[in-house]
């Protein structure tokens, strides 16, 4: 079951960096700035945001989610870049290489953060296989989910957590403060990933609503995946730096419950993903997924 999974993974990041690699080889971007984006862009991520898309799009018999995968996958790389900061989580490994202000400099990746982002708009907004319409709802949408009522505001939440600007000690945060700040800064573009897909498919409202539950579920389990590989797994199998949580005080499911407890919440989420998709005759791809993700972190 994983290896079709991963299969169907890898032919939707081939896709993506195909379609991103035309549009990153523009001889009026500066040389250094376009290799910066390209190092996270074209560099080895697992493509689940443009996989929701495309096979969500495709549930609907819709093949044409290409570039409104990519320019979220745009999105998603300038977040990994910015949160990678110093000024941020000072995180020095990512994807199992340095991370972007490591490898160049602070200045080009902020730089570069901020190209990928502003490219995204610049995508979707010229994407002619979907109609005018729906394009427009979709800017409004992504615009929506990376600002500041989605991942922004979720991520300026965690730093608050952490006790950043305050200079106290790290908050302690009930289990429902935890989810509010992690279905912004997590939750939000995966809502979008699954949303988008369904209105490039022209879903009707009842199976827009089955797949929002889907994909908001999914959000809470893949941060929870997410905090479990920090509080027990290891940098190479991670390729990023693990064990980091604890000592910041950070706010996660894994403070909360244990890693136990974390464990048998992550499993109960992975059947109420799939419940969600019971209605769904060829969701099988995105069935697949959630245990694909838990997998990772049990
Ligand atoms: C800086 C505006 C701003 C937001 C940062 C992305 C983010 C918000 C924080 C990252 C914190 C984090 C590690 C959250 C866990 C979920 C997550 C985004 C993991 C990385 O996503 P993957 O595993 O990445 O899909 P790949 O490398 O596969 O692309």
């Amino acid at each position: 079951m994983a290896s079709l999974l991963e299969d169907r993974l890898v032919d939707t990041a081939e896709a993506v960096n195909n379609y991103l690699n035309d549009i990153l080889q523009n001889k009026n971007f500066p040389p250094r700035l376009s290799e910066a984006m390209r190092y996270v862009a074209l560099g080895g991520g697992k493509h689940i945001r443009s996989f929701l898309v495309i096979e969500t799009a495709r549930l609907f018999g819709k093949s044409t989610a290409l570039p409104i995968a990519a320019s979220l996958e745009c999105i998603h790389c300038y977040s990994l870049i910015h949160d990678d900061l110093p000024s941020m989580d000072n995180d020095t490994l990512r994807r199992g290489k340095p991370t972007l202000h490591v490898a160049y400099d602070e200045a080009t990746a902020i730089l570069a953060g901020d190209s990928l982002l502003t490219l995204a708009f610049e995508i979707l907004s010229g994407a002619e296989s979907v109609a005018p319409a729906t394009r427009l709802l979709l800017l409004r949408e992504l615009a929506h989910a990376a600002g500041a009522a989605g991942m922004a505001g979720g991520q300026m939440l965690d730093l608050a957590a952490e006790g950043r600007f305050d200079k106290k000690t790290p908050l302690q945060l009930t289990e429902d403060q935890i989810l509010y700040l992690q279905v912004r800064k997590t939750g939000a573009l995966i809502r979008y990933a699954v949303r988008a897909g369904a209105r490039v498919g022209a879903a009707p409202e009842d199976k827009l609503q089955n797949l929002t539950l889907y994909a908001e579920m999914l959000g809470v389990l893949f941060q929870l995946a997410d905090d479990l590989i920090d509080a027990t797994g290891s940098e190479s199998a991670a390729g990023k730096t693990v064990a980091k949580d604890r000592p910041r005080g950070k706010a996660t499911l894994v403070a909360c419950l244990g890693v136990e407890g974390a464990r048998e919440r992550l499993r109960q989420i992975v059947i109420l993903c799939e419940a969600a998709l019971e209605g769904f005759e060829s969701a099988k791809n995105l069935k697949m997924l959630p245990r694909y993700v838990a997998a990772r972190a049990l």
